[in-house]
């Protein structure tokens, strides 16, 4: 049997430091669980821009269409800011989600118990908080047409359209539902049903997939009272099922839940593949933070807890992935901070590199 293949492109700021710090995890796996991956590596975003021209090449979306797993870091950065839209390195992305057909992107947001002192809010409301976003991620507003910035009169009007098949909301539905049989059977949607068609139609169409569904308990949400909800009360939630942009927003507000945009990670997974394992993308929930690129501050834990996921959903090793979770529960409950989880007097912030090899050391202990 060839080895299981990954596709790993670190991409732009931060992106590439904390994959950096994966690469040791997943060699980590080769060497003592007999774990091994045929890894390649290649451009995306604003790296793949000034090597291409285009934020992602051709060839590259051939290879993430062929290998078993694809791991991303981050892209964006203001270098490209002045770039036509088509070519900004955000569009590398959503070209890799759109023509992977990665419609269910899951957000888990779970807070680790070392650091529910350290959440915005107080331990007692986050101590122990495992909960779900399902994101719908290749429609609704990042896709609809039309779209542009186009002359009205004597100004300009810039356009999105939020846009959803009854098809489209049927399939993300139905994955956040099955994700809520193997949970607590508990599914909230959100969407704004008051003063959008598309929530009207998608309050619709979950209600009539959730007939599929009688053993969870379904509720729905406007999304505003949701983000709201997720501060006030958030355990209050199992899975929640949302659409693209309602997605994105909810779930960095449920990141700071678990004390950093740096601990979330994601799996944005598609249909199955002739092995029965889905086509699937994992990545941290963070952006490149420009802002401290290169300065070994960045928290390599939502990147490395994407590869957990990877383990889990592509790899069929979900022992492995409870493995490498209890390791960075480890490393988190000795204390070990990179600066974006400093909150106690007299700490002092490790590095990038110190956070990934702490965890190879506890996965080591
Ligand atoms: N690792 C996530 C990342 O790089 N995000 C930047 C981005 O392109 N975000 C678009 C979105 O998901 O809304």
């Amino acid at each position: 049997m060839p080895n299981p293949s990954l596709l790993i492109l670190p991409g732009d700021g931060i992106g590439p430091e904390v994959m950096a710090e994966v690469r040791k995890i997943i060699d980590w796996f080769g060497a003592n669980r007999g774990l091994k991956f045929d890894v390649s590596e290649d451009l995306v975003g604003g790296a793949a821009y000034d090597v291409h021209g285009v934020p992602l090449a051709d060839e590259t979306m051939a290879k993430a269409q062929e290998v078993d797993a694809v791991l991303l870091g981050a892209v964006g950065g203001p270098k490209y800011d002045d770039l036509d839209f088509s070519l900004k390195p955000e569009r590398g992305l959503l070209r890799l989600r759109k023509e992977m057909d990665l419609f269910s992107n899951l957000r888990p947001a779970q807070c680790f118990d070392a650091l529910a002192d350290f959440s915005s809010l107080k331990k007692d409301v986050v101590a122990g908080l495992d909960i779900m976003i399902v994101r719908e991620l290749t429609s609704g507003v990042y896709f609809g047409e039309p779209r542009g910035i186009f002359e009205e009169g004597n100004e300009r009007v810039g356009i999105n359209t939020q846009r959803y098949t009854e098809s489209e909301i049927e399939r993300a539905a139905r994955s956040a539902f099955e994700l809520a049989m193997r949970r607590n059977k508990k599914l909230c949607s959100m969407e704004k049903a008051n003063v959008m068609e598309s929530g009207v139609l998608w309050r619709e169409v979950v209600t009539r997939v959730g007939k599929d569904y009688p053993e969870v308990e379904l509720s729905h949400m406007y999304a505003d009272n949701g983000a709201m909800q997720l501060v006030r009360a958030p355990k209050q939630f199992d899975v929640i099922v949302t659409d693209n942009l309602f997605g994105d927003i909810l779930s960095d507000c449920a990141a700071m839940l678990t004390g950093s945009l740096g601990m979330l990670p994601s799996a944005s997974l598609g249909a199955p593949m002739a092995n029965g394992r889905p086509k699937a993308l994992y990545e941290p929930v963070h952006g490149s933070a420009p802002d401290i690129a290169g300065q070994g501050k960045a928290n390599p834990i939502a990147c490395i807890l994407s590869f957990a996921m990877a383990l889990r959903y592509s790899f069929d090793q979900g022992a492995e992935a409870d493995r490498l979770e209890a390791a960075v529960e480890k490393v988190l409950a000795d204390g070990v901070r990179t600066a974006d989880l400093l909150g106690e007097e007299g700490v002092t912030p490790v590095s990038t590199t110190q956070m990934g090899d702490a965890v190879v050391a506890a996965l080591d202990a």
